[in-house]
């Protein structure tokens, strides 16, 4: 069996902007859209949190919530530069850590050899060495997959840990609420709530193959999920073959204004994820789309540059076939390993 930990850092960008100017301290602080997102937060710190005010909430509504919101600029070098100290951090641990975003990453440590192998304290001691080094606060999951430790990261949040053994994972995850597994939206929510389904142990009762009509391919993975069996790997940056984020909405959009703003936010976060990744090369890009039935379609081409104009060109190609409802919008490209051009060259 595997040990895996997934670390995501407290508030992030708002974090440290507040350890950088500490006269923020104690008070609700939320961290504005980047440029062009119109008035969408991108994060908010936990006193803020209190009033109700949430990541990709409009400006306007999370001060009618918090009047007192302190909004401060995004300031992506210093997010990735504390991002680059965490994951220099994780590789003290194992070399096998795959990132997720800036501030969050799975690790696989069955073979760390540290405190005895104990996944609990090598946790902790990531988290305080991440505390010592960089002055902010993570929190931790641990298990014996990514599901399990992802889900478990947040329980205890911030800058706490949670751990759920093999044996005492039945009893544990039947209570959890299907809301708390990445994929599953607001909508697909509302259908569960609608038959009275709320929590993994609700879902046992259907079969694979009911969970395949309603939600399509990613029915057999729900079935797995609320059993807690999940078998991916931790993907590291060298065995990476592509990288892409994607949001699933709370509504399903089809104002293709709204669409664009999506895809620009989930433009920006690749862009930012790209900069771990400057010794591969990539030339082909894709975009993702899941429509409101769970029917997906990917259309890929090859480019120059990566721009945010050869983005939207590429959705629109696709989106303007069917002119649907969109549940899910995601961007990615696809790297090639210097082994691959080789043989190219070869073979030409
Ligand atoms: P998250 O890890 O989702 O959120 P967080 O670190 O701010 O808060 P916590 O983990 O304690 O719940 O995202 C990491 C950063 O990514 C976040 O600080 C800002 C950015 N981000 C956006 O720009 N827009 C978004 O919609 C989200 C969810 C995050
Ligand atoms: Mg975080
Ligand atoms: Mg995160």
């Amino acid at each position: 069996m595997k040990k895996i930990i997934h670390i995501d850092m407290d508030y992030f960008f708002a974090q440290v902007e507040i350890r950088d100017n500490p006269s923020l301290k104690g008070k609700p602080v939320a961290i504005g859209g980047p440029k062009n997102s119109r008035g969408v937060l991108s994060t908010c710190n936990y006193i803020a949190r209190s009033f109700g005010v949430r990541s990709a909430m409009p400006t306007y509504k999370a001060l009618e919530l918090c009047p007192n919101l302190i909004l401060v600029n995004s300031h992506f070098d210093k997010y990735r530069e504390a991002s680059r100290e965490v994951f220099a951090i994780f590789h003290e641990y194992t070399d096998k850590v795959e990132g997720l975003s800036l501030d969050e990453a799975y690790l696989d440590i069955t073979d760390c050899d540290l405190f005895q192998n104990s996944a609990t304290l090598i946790a902790q001691d990531i988290r305080k060495k991440i505390f010592e080094r960089t002055g902010l606060t993570a929190s931790a999951g641990v298990s014996y997959n990514k599901l399990l430790a992802k889900i478990s990261s947040d329980i205890n949040k911030p800058n706490g840990q949670y751990v759920v053994a093999p044996e005492e994972a039945e009893d544990i995850i039947k209570k959890w609420s299907i809301a708390k597994i990445s994929g599953v939206g607001k909508v697909t929510i509302e259908k569960f709530t609608k038959l009275g389904l709320y929590n993994f142990g609700d879902l046992y009762q259907y079969s694979k193959l009911d969970l395949i009509n309603h939600f399509g391919t990613f029915g057999p993975r729900l079935y797995n999920y609320v059993r807690g069996i999940d078998d991916r790997e931790v993907i590291t940056e060298r065995e990476r073959k592509s990288l892409s984020v994607e949001r699933t909405f709370s509504s399903d959009i089809i104002e293709v204004e709204s669409l664009n703003q999506k895809l620009f936010e989930c433009f920006v976060e690749l862009e930012n994820r790209l900069s771990k990744y400057k010794n591969k090369n990539s030339k082909t890009l894709f975009i993702k789309i899941k429509y409101e039935d769970f029917t997906q379609t990917t259309i890929e081409e090859k480019y120059e540059s990566f721009l945010f104009e050869t983005v939207q060109e590429l959705f629109l190609k696709r989106f303007s076939e069917k002119n649907r409802k969109v549940r899910l919008l995601g961007v990615g490209i696809k790297f090639y390993s210097t082994k691959d051009k080789g043989q190219l060259t070869f073979n030409l």
